[in-house]
């Protein structure tokens, strides 16, 4: 059996019963997937990833990647490449495409549901067919010529990267210094260095488009005054889109890393050894919102392959808790010659694998919640109208699903590899594999301290709290209401005390910024308490999205579920509601009472007392 295990029983649980896909699809833009479509896509998504996807997960790790520093060419481990083919050829790369550009016609829902699969069994997999996805947003941004690379980049399944990062400029893009200089024919040539830049070189693709932010001379300062290029590894005839000449674009190095190895990091050098053309995007310079077109869909990748590695890490753990025998049952330790049991039967095992149960299946909830929001925007885009408030929830939702669901998917995963044991911390089970490539969530996309401070300051305070309120009064109305038909009145006043507590921390925070219009320095107290906030929303709707599972297990319980598997996946989703209600909400008080009480002595302390 390969290292991936999927949880496809839960994908269709939230799909079908917890959020009601089905009644989007059948109808504009998803006319031409039904349920049945659905369910086949992911059924066959879910065997492709357990298997030829999955195979080469360890091997890619052990063989990263090779750069020819001559000619700055990268080679992928064979295995890998073998992967790779495996979802090309099942076309799968249609995933995110809209369908007037040859698309499958998936909602976002169903999408990000087949995501979870493959980014749970080979997450570089699907990180290096960003090509047709990326082209899909340059076609809507860009101008004739740029439609035309981006329908060349669909058609011959070029690869793509987002470049941003520079040595000096990682967190603060604003601070890059890579030039942009207008040439007489229209075209631009970029001068400047780049770090970090994932799938910078490998060698499938024919040809490789790199969307680049870059300062055109006599620009501002900051983000505001980058624009954003389109500069291919080799210059497309414009009919054909057969690679021309070798564009000035070179990787210069590959990064060793800790994990995610096979997923090239590379430093990219622009211009040095020939000029590197490229075309500012849709004849606008404004390149850091373009950029946030794919950056948004970017971090909702990143958390969803978070969450999808902390799913196969718990089943991972849950497989080996339930075959590995040691030490007696509590109740008999001291009688040494009582049978020894399986270690699912110790408490302290229990609770770690209720943790990472509740945890990744909490967050799947929120990752396909947030995904009805950008059903919501297709359909209403379909119609010829535009959903304001889904694009506000979405927005405000997006932080958080890379933020908590990374934190806490590495957190967690920390322990389904403690279940392990000693024998977890070996290449022979695929933990510590999953540990290392899951801390890069933490980091690329927006640290979590930026995702803490995206929350509060643009998708709270900027947006006037507007889907904030929206999806707060939401968890209101289900406290208040009559969900669980009893059985879950108590997890219920543990919710709207909870939902009482983060309106607490909001508060605080809002009043600590108020204050910072007198005395600047207050607003340091908003900044120790981003990270807080963001866990802690997290939690709320986390608890909230399970209990609301709850409450459909519970009814199809009552109306007679198959006793076996599906009578107990139903009270597994109960017991792991009730846990997290009983567990985690509770901890909302004591971050309420740190948020209320945040003084400034941290920041008044001197570097040299560190
Ligand atoms: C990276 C890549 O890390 C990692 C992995 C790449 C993987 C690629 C592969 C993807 C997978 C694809 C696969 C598809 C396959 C599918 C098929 C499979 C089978 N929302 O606040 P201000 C904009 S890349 C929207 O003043 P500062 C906005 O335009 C590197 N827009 O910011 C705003 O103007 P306005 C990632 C936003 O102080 C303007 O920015 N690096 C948002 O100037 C200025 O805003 C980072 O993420 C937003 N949330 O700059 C950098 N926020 O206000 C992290 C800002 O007028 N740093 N804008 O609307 C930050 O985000 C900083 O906060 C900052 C600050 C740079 C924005
Ligand atoms: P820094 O910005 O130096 O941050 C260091 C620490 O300070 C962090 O803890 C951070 O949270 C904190 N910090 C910084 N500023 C603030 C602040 N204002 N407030 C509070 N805390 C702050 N970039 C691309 O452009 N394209 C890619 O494809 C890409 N892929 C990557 C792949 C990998 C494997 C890695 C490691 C990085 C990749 N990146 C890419 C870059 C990535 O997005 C950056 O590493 C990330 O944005 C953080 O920047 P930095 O590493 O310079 O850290």
């Amino acid at each position: 059996m390969g290292h991936y295990r999927s949880n496809l029983r839960d994908l269709e649980f939230n799909l079908f019963e917890l959020f009601g896909v089905d009644r989007v699809l059948g109808s504009a833009p998803f006319e031409e997937m039904d349920v049945d479509t659905a369910r086949a896509a992911l059924t066959e998504l879910d065997a492709l990833a357990r298997g030829p996807v999955a195979d080469s997960f360890a091997d890619a790790d052990r063989h990263p990647p090779t750069l020819d520093p001559e000619t700055g060419t990268v080679t992928l481990p064979e295995s890998f490449k073998r992967s790779y083919q495996a979802v090309l050829d099942g076309e799968w790369w249609r995933l995110f495409v809209p369908n007037q550009l040859g698309g499958l016609g998936v909602s976002p829902t169903v999408a990000w549901a087949g995501s979870e699969l493959l980014l749970g069994a080979n997450p570089a997999v699907f990180m290096y067919m960003a090509g047709p996805t990326f082209a899909a947003i340059l076609h809507g941004m860009g101008t004739e010529w740029q439609r035309t690379i981006a329908n060349f980049m669909i058609e011959r399944h070029w690869g793509a990267t987002m470049v941003l990062t520079e040595p000096d400029a990682g967190s603060d893009v604003g601070a890059g210094r890579t030039r942009a200089l207008a040439q007489p024919d229209g075209t631009w040539h970029i001068e400047g260095v780049k770090r970090f830049i994932t799938s910078g070189d490998w060698d499938i693709p024919e040809n490789i488009v790199h969307l680049v932010l870059a300062r055109p001379e006599g620009h501002g300062p900051g983000t505001k005054g980058l624009s954003m290029f389109v500069v291919p590894k080799f210059m497309p005839d414009p009919t054909t889109g057969d690679p021309g000449e070798r564009n000035g674009v070179y990787v210069t190095n590959l990064e060793k890393k800790m994990g995610l190895k096979v997923s090239t990091t590379t430093e990219l050098r622009f211009g040095e050894r020939t000029p590197a053309v490229g075309w500012l995007v849709g004849d606008v310079h404004e390149g850091i919102a373009q950029m946030f077109q794919i950056i948004e869909y970017a971090r909702m990748m990143v958390g969803t392959k978070a969450i999808a590695t902390l799913s196969t890490g718990y089943l991972n753990a849950l497989d080996y808790a339930r075959t590995r025998v040691q030490g007696a049952d509590l109740p008999r330790a001291t009688d040494k010659s009582a049978p020894r049991v399986t270690i699912i039967h110790h408490p302290d095992v229990r609770r770690m694998l209720m943790a990472q149960k509740a945890y990744a299946e909490g967050m799947r909830s929120l990752v396909l919640y947030t995904a009805t929001f950008q059903d919501r925007i297709a359909a209403a885009q379909a119609r010829g109208e535009s959903d304001e408030l889904a694009v506000r929830i979405n927005d405000l939702l997006l932080p958080i699903i890379k933020g908590v669901g990374s934190e806490r998917s590495y957190e967690l995963l920390a322990s389904s590899l403690q279940v392990f044991g000693g024998s977890g911390y070996l290449q022979d089970y695929p933990l510590e594999q999953y540990l290392r490539d899951a801390k890069i969530d933490t980091l690329y996309e927006g640290t979590t301290s930026i995702q803490g401070q995206d929350l509060f300051f643009r998708k709270i305070v900027r947006d006037r709290g507007q889907a904030l309120t929206a999806v707060l009064g939401e968890i209101q109305t289900f406290v208040k209401g009559e969900a669980g038909n009893g059985e879950l009145r108590h997890e219920r006043e543990a919710l709207g005390a909870a939902l009482e507590d983060t309106e607490g921390i909001i508060g605080a925070m809002v009043g600590q910024l108020t204050s910072a219009a007198d005395d600047p320095r207050q607003v340091y107290k908003v900044g120790l308490n981003t990270t807080r906030l963001l866990l802690g929303v997290g939690d709320l709707l986390i608890a909230w999205l399970l209990l609301r599972g709850a409450d459909v297990a519970l009814r199809a319980l009552a109306g007679g579920a198959d006793e076996g598997r599906d009578a107990e996946f139903y009270r597994g989703k109960i017991a792991a509601a009730r846990w997290f209600a009983a567990t985690v909400l509770p901890e909302l008080k004591t971050a309420r009472a740190l948020a209320e009480n945040t003084g400034l002595e941290l920041m008044d302390l001197a570097e040299d007392a560190f």
